[in-house]
């Protein structure tokens, strides 16, 4: 076992509070990760007073400024990828080749967003008026408040601050009170990259921090990931008092699988899509469509593999699925198991409770076949390693079922046909799609978010987050 770590809040630059609630490793819930501080009003006050005074001179500075401090984080974050990787691994509960993969991709979104700083730009157009030009410009907003999720406990902390941070806004981040440790972990290396005071802030707690964020008046945008139920709360608070707001939610996302596809690859796809990062992804492809002509092959050897998976502790190197975060995403998880086996679905793989020597929120990865797109487990985000499927009996209903949930965030499709891959790519209602890709496991140099259910507002990541994390501003002159 390792030693538990005293978390703190950082407010205005310095440590603050002291550690009272437990942050248990679920892969042995013996281990007490972290003791963490419970947040409420008066931090987030006191975390937004010092990001609004800081704001002025951290949007002012040169960007050269920001990128150099973005830079730094980057390399220290990517020379100690082992040990984050592992506090994530050991508080998440990803195996650890997961934990220090994400690590290394927060590392690198902190790079790329040092160059963005320096790219920031405006266009120059000449008015309709003879004589007069048009400028616009992009500036910081403010105060930007941050509830991340604990699914990516570091890579989306680092997705919504670095793009904040480098054009020039204040941040308080309020991490998923899961995994606070390892939320902590990237603001203690920002600072030690020499990140002035008060420019990133991070209040540790419930869900009244995030509420208290929510409503604050000097709040001047809100960027959420998380459920769904909380997301339309979020964007009711910021609405109300007209501050920006970017959610990203649930997801239901299908993987059609078509008669002409490689039946390896296919299971494959699935198989990672579906189960790796135990299911724990708004990515996952929780929905598997396939045709009729190959749909028995498909199930039959998804269900072998899907069976020699093997579940255990996330820092074991044989481990390919670690356990749920949480007894209460292990429970939904068995929850949706029965739902679907009521509801006339056939358990072909897992479906069972799982033993270990230690004790932990394993869930044993389940396919469940024979669905029918009406039914829960079709509908409802699980969240978990458990996946159904579906049969169709071409591309024009697979697409149809594809398209008829409320949610839409991944989509993907495996086939050799270039005709249904273009059409998929136009008519599939969702912000991402993939062909023969799974759903999960995106770029972070490019958009990112969904449509209907799962998402709101602005996209997130690469080129496009300029649009939140900026105002711009048009001005006209003549000469
Ligand atoms: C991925 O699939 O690589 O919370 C990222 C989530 C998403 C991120 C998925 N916002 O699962």
């Amino acid at each position: 076992m390792t030693a538990t770590i005293e978390l703190s809040h950082w407010i205005n630059g310095e440590r603050r509070g002291a550690g009272t609630v437990e942050s248990l490793n679920p892969s042995d819930t013996r281990e007490v990760v972290a003791l963490a501080p419970e947040g409420g009003a008066a931090e987030v006050d006191e975390a937004v007073a010092a990001a609004s005074a800081a704001f002025d001179g951290w949007a002012g500075a040169s960007p050269e400024v920001r990128s150099d401090v973005l830079d730094r984080a980057g390399t220290l974050l990517m020379e100690r990828r082992e040990a984050v990787g592992r506090l994530l691994s050991r508080e998440e509960g990803k195996t650890l080749a997961e934990g220090i993969g994400e690590t290394a991709r927060a590392a690198r979104i902190l790079k790329y967003f040092a160059g963005e700083a320096l790219r920031l730009h405006g266009q120059n157009l000449a008015s309709t008026r003879p004589g007069v030009e048009v400028q616009t410009y992009r500036q910081p907003v403010g105060v930007f408040g941050l509830i991340t999720p604990w699914n990516f406990p570091i890579a989306i902390p680092a997705w919504k601050a670095a793009p904040a941070l480098a054009f020039g806004n204040t941040v308080v981040i309020k991490p998923a009170s899961h995994t606070p440790a390892t939320a902590e972990a990237l603001v203690a290396i920002l600072h030690e990259a020499g990140l002035p005071k008060g420019v990133l802030n991070l209040v540790i707690g419930g869900g009244r921090v995030g509420q208290a964020i929510v409503d604050h008046k000097d709040v001047a945008g809100v960027s959420f990931t998380g459920s769904q139920g909380v997301g339309a709360g979020v964007a009711a608070g910021a609405a109300a008092r007209q501050a920006r707001v970017q959610l990203e939610m649930g997801g239901k996302n299908p993987l059609i699988v078509l008669d002409d596809a490689d039946l390896d690859r296919a299971v494959n796809i699935a198989l990672d899509g579906s189960f790796f990062a135990t299911g724990q992804r708004c990515t996952a492809s929780s929905r598997l469509i396939v045709q009729d002509g190959i749909h028995d092959r498909f199930v039959a050897a998804l269900a072998e593999k899907v069976a020699a998976l093997r579940v255990g502790n996330a820092l074991d190197p044989d481990t390919q699925v670690g356990p749920a975060v949480s007894e209460a995403q292990r429970e939904t998880s068995y929850r949706y198991i029965d739902i679907a086996a009521s509801e006339g679905g056939r358990v072909v793989a897992g479906g069972g409770r799982l033993n270990r020597q230690a004790p932990g929120w394993y869930v044993e990865p389940t396919l469940i076949a024979d669905t029918d797109p009406a039914m829960r487990i079709n509908n409802e985000e699980v969240f978990g390693p458990v996946a159904s499927t579906i049969r169709v009996k071409d591309y024009e209903e697979a697409l149809a079922v594809a398209n008829g949930v409320e949610f839409g965030l991944s989509a993907g499709i495996v086939t050799q046909s270039l005709k249904h891959a273009r059409d998929f790519q136009r008519r599939a209602k969702a912000g991402m799609t993939m062909v023969n890709l799974a759903t999960a496991g995106v770029d972070y140099h490019v958009p990112f978010g969904g449509t209907k259910a799962s998402s709101y507002g602005p996209r997130e990541q690469g080129f496009a987050a300029a649009d939140f994390f900026t105002l711009t501003k048009t001005s006209y002159s003549a000469g």
